[in-house]
């Protein structure tokens, strides 16, 4: 069954948030980023900045030099993560198949969705529109059988662009793309493919799997693909869980409590990694302890704010312990959840936190 998937990214993202506002930015050139001339890097710049040559990750040093009279302001990290939990979840209204990329950008499967009276390209244009009417910003889309593609129709008209790759053009779109503008060809790769004389998709195209693989390894049969428009549809979407629990069961019944207060810190710190890989917080912490006789005890709290640090959670699991713990009776195992889940955010910002 051949899948529809957009790719939507929103345009000029944190400078068009700038934008709206504050009007006396609009129509101006905004560069966000680290001010410091010294060791400042540019986040993005609006669309008139970026005729000047000002783009992402340029030194702000640099952009000065080709836009002196830019506006030049820091971002709002808090602000962006808001708005970016507003688009999310017109995405989600539209599909559960929802793959955020970054603040800014996601993967939605809209197979669902689509019928004889209704193209993929009407719903992708309705998600547009929600966004403008909930947000004030505009946003491209891409859409296409399979996610790489959809990502690059997504870039080929921005701003405000909503364009479709298909089978009947899907093969004079990437014999005509540039090779750096191909998803996974970096700079380095891309200095390496002009040295061996691929230009653009039709240049790639030219090359067997096996040349490729012996060039760029293992990418090698990507890059095969990538150049005949082949590549997955499956979007990774985050399991619906309810909870994130770890326990441990002692070599022997134990009543010591330093010892087992030890094992309940180790394991919320085990809590806390499990929960940061899906980027949750959780509401509900919940002790678990089994006595010498078998039987299973717990207790649970709520939490006044949602929470996903192990000290935060050490800290419920520490009080529900005394509390269900009774001085005489060894026990054999211990276990700590956290429940009543919820997203904290689409991605942590850790690339950008040098800003
Ligand atoms: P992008 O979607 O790559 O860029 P953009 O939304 O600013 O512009 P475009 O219209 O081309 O999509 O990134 C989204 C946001 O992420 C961007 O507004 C700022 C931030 N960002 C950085 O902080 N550093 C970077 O190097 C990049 C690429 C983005
Ligand atoms: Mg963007």
């Amino acid at each position: 069954m051949e899948r529809r998937i957009i790719h939507i990214d929103m345009d000029a993202f944190y400078a068009q948030i700038e934008q709206r506002d504050h009007p006396e930015y609009r129509g101006r050139p905004l560069i966000v980023g680290g001010r410091s001339l010294s060791r400042g890097v540019v986040a993005t710049a609006s669309y008139e900045a970026r005729k000047f040559g000002v783009h992402s990750a340029m030194p702000t040093r640099t952009a000065h030099k080709l836009c002196p009279d830019g506006i030049y302001v820091r971002p709002r990290f808090d602000v962006y993560k808001s708005v970016s939990k507003e688009i999310m979840e017109i995405f989600l209204s539209y599909s559960e198949v929802v793959e955020p990329l970054s603040l800014d950008e996601a993967y939605l499967d809209i197979t669902h969705l689509v019928s004889r009276e209704r193209t993929a390209k009407s719903v992708a244009l309705n998600i547009q529109r929600d966004i403008f009417e909930k947000t004030r910003l505009t946003s491209s889309s891409g859409i296409s059988y399979n996610k790489y593609l959809a990502k690059i129709a997504s870039g080929m008209n921005k701003p405000k662009g909503t364009t479709v790759i298909h089978y009947d053009n899907v093969m004079e779109v990437l014999k005509a793309m540039p090779i750096g503008k191909f998803p996974g060809v970096g700079a380095v790769t891309e200095e390496k493919m002009k040295s061996l004389k691929i230009y653009d998709g039709a240049d790639l195209y030219e090359w067997s799997e096996l040349d490729l693989t012996r060039e760029f390894g293992k990418r090698g049969t990507s890059l095969y693909k990538k150049a005949r428009g082949i590549g997955t549809n499956e979007l990774s979407v985050d399991r619906v869980r309810k909870s994130v629990g770890k326990e441990t069961t002692f070599d022997h019944d134990i009543n010591d409590d330093e010892y087992i207060l030890k094992t309940l810190e180790g394991l919320s710190d085990k809590v806390s990694e499990s929960m940061e890989r899906r980027q949750f917080a959780g509401r509900v912490v919940t002790v678990k302890l089994k006595t010498q006789d078998f039987k299973t005890h717990t207790k649970q709290m709520m939490t006044t704010n949602p929470i996903f640090t192990g000290e935060e959670i050490f800290h419920y699991a520490y009080n529900l312990y005394h509390e269900v713990k009774s001085p005489e009776a060894p026990i054999r195992l211990i276990g700590v959840t956290v429940s009543h889940l919820e997203e904290r955010s689409y991605r942590n910002l850790t690339i950008y936190d040098f800003l």
